[in-house]
């Protein structure tokens, strides 16, 4: 045999080898997982969330139930302009305040003569949530509902007629303004309101009273898809806080079989979530432009800067949560101009810092991968394709992936992705760079998650980044490293 034969031969057979070399089955998940419509929900990130009501005009924060619809006035109203600045930043679709505790619903609910069709909006033939819902379907966003649970203008509440109202309200927008992705059941009350006239406290037992499970089958029987927030879930829970920031760490998972709204220290466990939790209920963090959730004009000098939104936005999304922006229309029935021009800086911030990944061209190379096989080798990290993952075998639990950057680069920011349809793993992760021949630590996290955005206390000039996966619940799932 030539020797040019032999050995096209010999690299024949080195083909038929590696082609063999069968992939190992993929990672079992770590139960609870997300299911479907959590995993899309969790790719949303960021969309708005809308207070408006009785509030907007009385300049309070909570109505105390008795303010008359005739108040209800916007002069200039104009869900569009609302709409087409959230599509402008890249917020994804919105969730509106259809009643607040005030009682008073921005639709004509045939259940109340409190609403908006008793004021002179479009004199009583308004229908705000009609006009909002229909200018996101224009616009391509997404549509969700704020129906508060306590209602300070009802003499029925505390009753379980009480009841029967809030469902019947919850059938009638769900069936008219849908389709929604996501219901927001709100945990407050506050005791005192008008109640009808009575003018007294009414405090109810927030773990029996609202009989949420046979609330929740009526959601889930009539719109399957629509996501359910509450503090305790059943699909996303509550940060803790109104601040907006996520916990470090961040569990995805918790116990909710014994969280309720008002439960005692709550609010730290919402915020970081359980390692050992055994139901998948993501947080979500919100939080307002403005020290208020409604638009008073005495705070147009107090509305959030882009450098402060974009410090919620690390604390946030950069933390694996999504966030949701409250921006309340003022009296006119318009964003304020001050609240478009910082939503406007905050996403020019994002597209500067987030828009070249260094990494996208790299080398990568790790310590391990699954199998020694292609389909979990350290490049699929860097893929930007989301349903691929660097893994390693079952037993290894810790490992380093390598970044070649190709050049020296400034960076600033690292982000990292677990592959989150097999369960959240990792535990804590660090990242080196190397400068100057020598490995040098820049960052370091707990949990990843959807993702998880690290920035450094200032840039550095390197050209290979390292990151350490310290501890992980089960072997690490890496989707995605971003380096910026
Ligand atoms: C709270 C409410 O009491 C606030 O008014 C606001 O709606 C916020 C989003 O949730 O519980």
């Amino acid at each position: 045999m030539k020797k040019a034969t032999s050995f096209f031969l010999f690299i024949l057979s080195i083909y038929f080898y590696s082609c063999s070399n069968e992939a190992p089955p993929a990672p079992a998940g770590i139960f609870p997982v997300p299911n479907e419509t959590q995993l899309k929900w969790q790719d949303l990130e960021q969309y708005a969330f809308i207070h408006f009501t009785t509030n907007t005009f009385t300049g309070k924060e909570w109505g105390y139930g008795d303010e008359k619809p005739a108040i209800f006035d916007p002069t200039g109203c104009d869900p569009e302009q609302w709409v087409v600045a959230l599509k402008e930043v890249g917020l994804k679709g919105l969730v509106l305040t259809c009643k607040h505790h005030d009682g008073f619903c921005l639709w004509p609910s045939k259940y109340t003569e409190h609403s908006i069709k008793n004021s002179p909006y479009k004199n009583g033939r308004g229908d705000l949530v009609k006009e909002v819902s229909e200018a996101c379907k224009k616009h391509n966003l997404i549509f969700g509902i704020y129906l508060s649970p306590w209602d300070r203008n009802r003499s029925d509440y505390g009753t379980p007629e009480y009841l029967a109202y809030y469902r019947n309200q919850l059938r009638e927008l769900i069936e008219n303004y849908g389709p929604v992705f996501e219901i927001w059941f709100d945990g407050a009350n506050g005791g005192d309101g008008y109640y009808g006239g009575a003018r007294e406290t009414r405090k109810i037992d927030n773990t029996v009273y609202y009989d949420w499970k046979n609330t929740h089958s009526i959601v889930r029987e009539l719109v399957p898809q629509a996501l359910m927030f509450s503090d305790s879930g059943p699909d996303i829970r509550w940060c803790g806080n109104e601040r907006g920031h996520a916990g470090d760490p961040n569990w995805n998972t918790i116990n909710n079989d014994t969280l309720h709204p008002g439960k005692a220290g709550i609010e730290k466990l919402l915020n970081h979530g359980s390692e050992d939790g055994t139901s998948w209920i993501p947080a979500e963090v919100d939080v307002s432009i403005r020290p208020g959730w409604f638009y008073h004009p005495e705070e147009d000098d107090k509305v959030r800067t882009p450098e402060n939104l974009f410090k919620i936005y690390l604390e946030s999304v950069g933390r694996g949560s999504n966030l949701i922006l409250n921006i309340p229309p003022d009296q006119r029935g318009l964003f304020h101009e001050k609240d478009i021009e910082s939503l406007k800086g905050w996403k020019t911030m994002i597209d500067e810092t987030f828009s070249v990944n260094l990494a996208v061209n790299a080398k990568a190379k790790a310590d391990s991968h699954r199998g020694k096989h292609r389909l979990y080798a350290p490049d699929k990290a860097i893929d930007n394709d989301p349903e691929t993952y660097w893994a390693t075998d079952d037993t290894v639990t810790a490992g380093s992936i390598e970044l070649d950057l190709g050049k020296i680069q400034k960076v600033t920011y690292i982000s990292v992705q677990e592959y989150i349809k097999l369960g959240q793993r990792v535990k804590s992760f660090s990242v080196d760079a190397l400068t100057d021949g020598n490995w040098q630590p820049i960052a370091e996290g707990s949990t990843i998650g959807r993702k998880r955005i690290l920035a450094l206390e200032s840039p550095i000039e390197t050209q290979k980044i390292r990151i350490n996966i310290k501890d992980s619940k089960a072997c690490p799932t890496i989707s995605n490293i971003g380096v910026f």
